[in-house]
């Protein structure tokens, strides 16, 4: 394989930080590897693959010679950086959602849509990491008899919102303990012992942007904009990894046994599912497992052809950091 200059920008963040551990657990094909932030974390050193790289500014000239830029900085840096790194002629791939829905940029599931990333005119972005577990368990349904309707709930690690967010559950766990004063910076109530059914900002009609990411791309993702698809999405106190109660009503009728068929066969996908042995996917299964974990497994009696499901993935790894390399692994 061809060996590229690679560049993470936000580099020393949450996701950029799985992105610099994922480059070397997958012994990703670099030449030169760079490591860019604000002045706020310049100097740092961060090791990947045995060598030591000191964290930098990114700037324009930051991305000459630079083949593949990893951003996941936000969306402020991505709109402001991004075309500076492709004029450059680098190809961008962007966590943030300054460019999902933009009809240029391809918004890639390498399991789900591989084909799209081709279209790209310089900027492939990566889908939500709500949206990325939906549609991964989704797609093998979906490809056996079609998805009409769908009424998502989900349950979000704080590490979605950032490192920020990671410290300030657990100094707000500390302070209860201890019996100290509980103070909410990130978030606007305590999270701690808490669930805020708030996540991204809200809209005039009542929803958040995040429950909005989740139809919009979702549509955008399986290339069918006839889904009916209703969001609500919850902050929970747990650092790492999303879960979703997933309601589908599908074209025709599918088993729960042929669901759990189509489920296992598809790749990064897996069934836990046993409930009478007490098996069934949590959160912390996703410190162990790259797989989007799929269980709970019912039929829904109320409709002509419905399921339930559960859904858990880690947020910061096939959410995002890890979806992004696959998509640059593809690319090349
Ligand atoms: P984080 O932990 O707060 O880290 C932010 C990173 O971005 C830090 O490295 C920060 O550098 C850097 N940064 C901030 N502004 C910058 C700028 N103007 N130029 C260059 N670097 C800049 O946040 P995170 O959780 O890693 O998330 C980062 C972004 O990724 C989010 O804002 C979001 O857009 C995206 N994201 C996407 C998903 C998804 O659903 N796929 C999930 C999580 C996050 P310093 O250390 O110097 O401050
Ligand atoms: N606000 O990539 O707070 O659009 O969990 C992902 C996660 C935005 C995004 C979060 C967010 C995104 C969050």
């Amino acid at each position: 394989m061809e060996k590229l200059n690679v560049a993470v920008v936000g580099a020393t963040g949450a996701v950029g930080r799985e992105m610099v551990s994922i480059l070397e657990e997958r012994d990703f094909p670099f030449a030169d590897l760079k490591l860019l932030a604000t002045e706020r974390s310049a100097g740092t050193v961060i090791n990947c693959k045995g060598e030591e790289y000191v964290v930098e500014v990114t700037t324009p000239e930051s991305f000459e010679d630079v083949d593949i830029a990893l951003f996941s900085a936000g969306g402020t840096a991505s709109k402001k950086l991004a075309p500076e790194a492709v004029k450059r002629g680098a190809i961008v791939i962007d966590n943030s959602s300054a460019f999902r829905m933009d009809g240029e940029v391809p918004l890639v599931v390498p399991e789900v849509n591989p084909a799209d990333i081709s279209k790209h005119n310089g900027i492939i972005a990566n889908p939500n990491c709500s949206t990325i577990q939906m549609v991964a368990a989704l797609k093998p349904i979906y490809d056996q008899v079609g998805i009409k309707r769908i009424v998502v709930s989900t349950y979000q690690a704080v590490s979605g919102t950032g490192k920020d967010a990671m410290d300030e559950l657990q100094e707000q766990t500390r302070a209860i303990l201890a019996g100290d004063e509980v103070k909410a910076e990130v978030y606007p109530k305590q999270i701690t012992f808490n669930a805020l059914p708030h996540i991204d900002v809200f809209f005039d009609d009542g929803y958040t942007k995040e429950e909005l990411k989740m139809v919009n791309e979702t549509k955008k993702i399986m290339g069918d904009e006839e889904i009916k698809i209703t969001a609500t999405a919850v902050r929970i106190p747990v650092l790492i990894g999303h879960a979703e109660s997933v309601n589908i009503e599908t074209n025709a009728q599918l088993t729960v046994e042929e669901a759990k068929k189509a489920l296992d066969n598809f790749s990064g996908v897996r069934v836990v599912d046993n409930p009478t042995e007490l098996v069934y996917p949590v959160q912390l299964d996703t410190e162990e497992t790259d797989d989007v974990l799929v269980g709970r497994i019912r039929k829904d009696d109320t409709i002509e052809n419905g399921l339930n499901l559960w859904v858990v993935a880690n947020n910061l790894r096939k959410g995002a950091a890890l979806n992004t390399i696959q998509i640059a692994e593809k690319l090349i």
